[in-house]
């Protein structure tokens, strides 16, 4: 058995819980929050049979794309004025960030 652990962004969510659950894969999606950006993204833990990784890999990838995103960041302009501009960076999001994890125990009750 394995979990795995993916961290996609809100706009892919839907369409991808849907279809995993068309195809008879237990889902639980949770609301959470990038590091970085500081925005919503949410990730989705799937248990599934090791034989199955790969399949649920191959639908994430199906159904979830990369993004451009700009965000703006504060930068200092002359060292000791302490006057901050921001400005845009732009970053790639992902499509989806996914980690496989060993389950020791699968217990329902
Ligand atoms: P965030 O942390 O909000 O990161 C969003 C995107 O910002 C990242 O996309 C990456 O393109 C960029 N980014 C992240 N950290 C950066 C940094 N220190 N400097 C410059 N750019 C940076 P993704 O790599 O596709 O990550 C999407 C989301 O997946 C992340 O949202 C975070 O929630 C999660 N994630 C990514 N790597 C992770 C890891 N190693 N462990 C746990 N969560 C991770």
């Amino acid at each position: 058995m394995k979990l795995v652990i993916a961290i996609i962004q809100d706009e892919d969510a839907n369409i991808l819980t849907d279809r995993l659950t068309e195809e008879k894969y237990g889902v639980t999606k949770l609301a959470t929050t990038g590091g970085f950006l500081k925005s919503g993204n949410t990730t989705l833990i799937i248990g599934v049979a090791k034989e199955k990784v790969n399949e649920v890999i191959d639908i994430i990838k199906d159904e979830c794309s990369t993004r451009k995103q700009i965000v703006t960041s504060p930068t200092p302009t002359v060292g000791t004025t302490g006057i901050f501009v921001p400005y845009p960076i732009e970053v790639t999001v992902g499509g989806a960030t996914i980690f496989v994890v060993d389950v020791d125990q699968f217990l329902k009750y």
